[in-house]
């Protein structure tokens, strides 16, 4: 993950956010070295084709006994980078593992920072036939082989972590694992580049990541952010026109991430070959997925990874742990607060201590018993820890449906039958695209501080005025409507152009009057949301143009859940089309690559969701049973 967890070139981004997260030991203060009660030793590790990867081993000062190796395998940096910093002080990743007593390896790979070999974004796996060749997992191999073999007073049981491309590095050391490696925790790993993570989600393109992202890590071994010229990135994503002219006028061809984005505009064999769910079989490690309700980057990822290594896990090995948190704030601060959001406890020291430490100390140390749920998370809105035995729990859930309505109302009615057709409808004008979080949009990364961390839960007033945002919802709730699971919408939409996207937010509107918190009265939070390019509406591999002004059904998932809409609250779901710049602008003409398009294939359209018996728009909620 970027920046928390990981060696980030610029400190001060890095204390910022720890500002932010509510970590204010740090706050101002020069870093120290948190690693004073370990013996640090830096070594090259041998790769078995002769490549040498950096590696930093933290050996606590006074090992009494044996101890277990927990290993992080990183693209960011490990030299002098947060994983070391803080990574012994309160609030920081490790502070509870290391008070645990575990012997840390912390490790640049191929082609980052202080290793030797090429990088190569997201390397596939291997062709086993080819004796010498490597991967991800190899690496991870060989480094395991190495560590267990020349560590002294090591206990023989590796431990691997991590979050984001570090919790897709764990994934990959699950993969032919090491004999030696006995418990893994992937964290907010991507699993699927093209349907939900970093860089598209359902075929829509994560614009402002994906370009700032390929940069970032294509540009030298270490990180290098992009130089805008222009604070407000918005201004800029909107003043660089149809996508050709990334490679037009910036990256010429240079950076490979973007070259595959250029190349691969549909779900082809590129995109499968590295989703997890074609890669993951049986779980043989004990695996915790974790993963952030309102993680901006990866939330898809540890969820579809539980489920696939659910489908085979007879032995029980594989938990899921979801709390309230964005990308990686598990690891930092003590998740009281996200943005304005109160969870009413410190939900990440609570992980730390309570879920994190001990299980692994059962795995690593045969310290403590098995009693780890299946599933845990937290609940928000009513802000309580629960447990499952089956995720998600079908068991306790009935799917409800809630319909759009006319005047802009949400209804667990259907619409009345025998009413003819009926819509709303909205202008989509790619050249004033909605802005997916308040303006200014600072860079994703940007060193002074950025409000990507928070933007899933700024308040959704900022747009919900604007006329290409369409919101319906429910009267004040009169009971509690506990919400646990996969939500999906059924959306039935035209378009009197060729292409669109559909954006769905579902959203917990606040009572006006919050006594709580006066200050939140009729705060708009997202608890769930998603992107649908239409023209994927009947397959990823193979796009299609929509027909204008036919009505078609759109399937969007957008995503599990564990949610309470309290009494007294609304439950709004809101449509736009646009999401910008977070996704680029759909230039909705269809072209068959839209990484193609010219400036004159870009067009506004009248987008319509209709709402009838024949064509009842609806989100399908799975409620708990009372
Ligand atoms: N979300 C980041 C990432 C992971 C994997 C590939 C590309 C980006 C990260 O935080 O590491």
């Amino acid at each position: 993950m970027k920046p928390e967890s990981n060696a980030r070139p610029i400190i001060l981004s890095f204390c910022l956010c720890l500002v932010v997260m509510g970590a204010s030991p740090l706050r101002g203060q020069t870093p120290i070295d948190s690693t004073v009660n370990f013996t640090r030793t830096t070594v090259m590790i041998p790769m078995r084709d002769g490549v040498k990867l950096h590696t930093v081993i933290l050996v606590p000062a006074k090992q009494a006994e044996p101890l277990p190796i927990l290993m992080v395998r990183t693209p960011y940096g490990v030299h002098d980078g947060p994983s070391l910093r803080y990574f012994n002080t309160p609030g920081g990743p490790y502070k509870e593992l290391a008070a645990e007593g575990y012997i840390f390896a912390f490790q640049d790979i191929r082609g980052r920072y202080g290793s030797e070999g090429t990088f190569v974004m997201q390397r596939p796996l291997r062709d086993t036939s080819v004796a010498q060749s490597i991967d991800e997992s190899t690496d991870a191999y060989d480094t395991v082989d190495w560590l267990v073999k020349n560590v002294a007073q090591n206990n023989g049981r590796v431990g691997v972590l991590g979050v984001s491309y570090p919790g897709w590095l764990t994934v990959m050391a699950s993969i032919h694992p090491h004999p030696a490696v006995k418990a893994v925790s992937e964290q907010a790993t991507p699993a699927d580049m093209f349907l939900g993570d970093d860089f598209h989600h359902n075929g829509a393109f994560r614009l402002s990541y994906g370009f700032e992202y390929s940069f970032e890590l294509e540009t030298s071994k270490v990180d290098t952010s992009f130089p805008f010229d222009t604070y407000d990135t918005y201004e800029w994503y909107l003043k660089l026109g149809p996508l050709s002219n990334v490679d037009e006028k910036y990256f010429h061809g240079t950076r490979p991430t973007w070259e595959n984005f250029v190349h691969h505009p549909n779900y082809d064999e590129f995109w499968k070959s590295q989703a997890l769910a074609f890669q993951l079989d049986k779980p043989v490690v004990p695996t915790m997925n974790v993963a952030g309700w309102w993680d901006q980057e990866d939330f898809y990822g540890p969820v579809k990874t539980y489920e696939t290594l659910e489908k085979k896990d007879t032995d029980h090995l594989n938990y899921l742990v979801a709390g309230p948190w964005n990308h990686g704030g598990w690891g930092y601060g003590d998740g009281t607060k996200l943005g304005k959001i109160d969870f009413g406890s410190a939900t990440s020291t609570y992980y730390r201590e309570n879920i994190q430490a001990p299980w692994f100390a059962y795995f690593l140390k045969d310290k403590g018993k098995n009693n780890f749920a299946e599933a845990t998370t937290f609940r928000t809105g009513s802000n309580t820890w629960e447990t499952y035995d089956q995720w998600p729990p079908r068991n306790r859930t009935t799917d409800k449906n809630l319909y759009f309505r006319a005047k802009g109302q949400l209804s667990f009615d259907p619409p009345p039958s025998g009413m003819k057709d009926d819509f709303d409808r909205y202008l989509s004008d790619p050249a004033n695209p909605v802005p997916y979080r308040p303006r200014p949009v600072e860079p994703t990364y940007y060193f002074r501080g950025s409000g990507w961390r928070t933007w899933l839960l700024e308040d959704q007033r900022f747009v919900d005025h604007r006329p290409d945002v369409l919101s319906w919802e429910t009267e004040p709730l009169q009971e509690d409507v506990i919400v646990t699971g996969d939500i999906i919408t059924k959306l039935y939409v035209s378009t009197t152009g060729t292409d669109a996207d559909w954006v769905v937010k579902l959203i917990d509107v606040y009572p006006e009057e919050y006594d709580k918190d006066p200050k939140m009265g009729g705060y708009e939070l997202i608890v769930a949301d998603e992107v649908f390019r239409g023209r994927f509406r009947n397959g990823f591999e193979t796009p299609e143009p929509m027909v204008p002004g036919k009505p078609a059904e759109i399937s969007v998932d957008i995503h599990h859940n564990d949610h309470a809409f309290l009494k007294g609250h609304r439950i709004m779901v809101q449509v736009q089309s646009t999401w910008f710049p977070v996704i680029d602008r759909n230039p909705q003409t269809f072209v068959p690559n839209i990484f193609n398009a010219k400036e004159s294939d870009y067009r506004p359209a009248t987008h319509t969701v209709y709402r009838s018996p024949r064509y009842p728009s609806r989100i399908i909620l799975p409620v708990a049973k009372q």
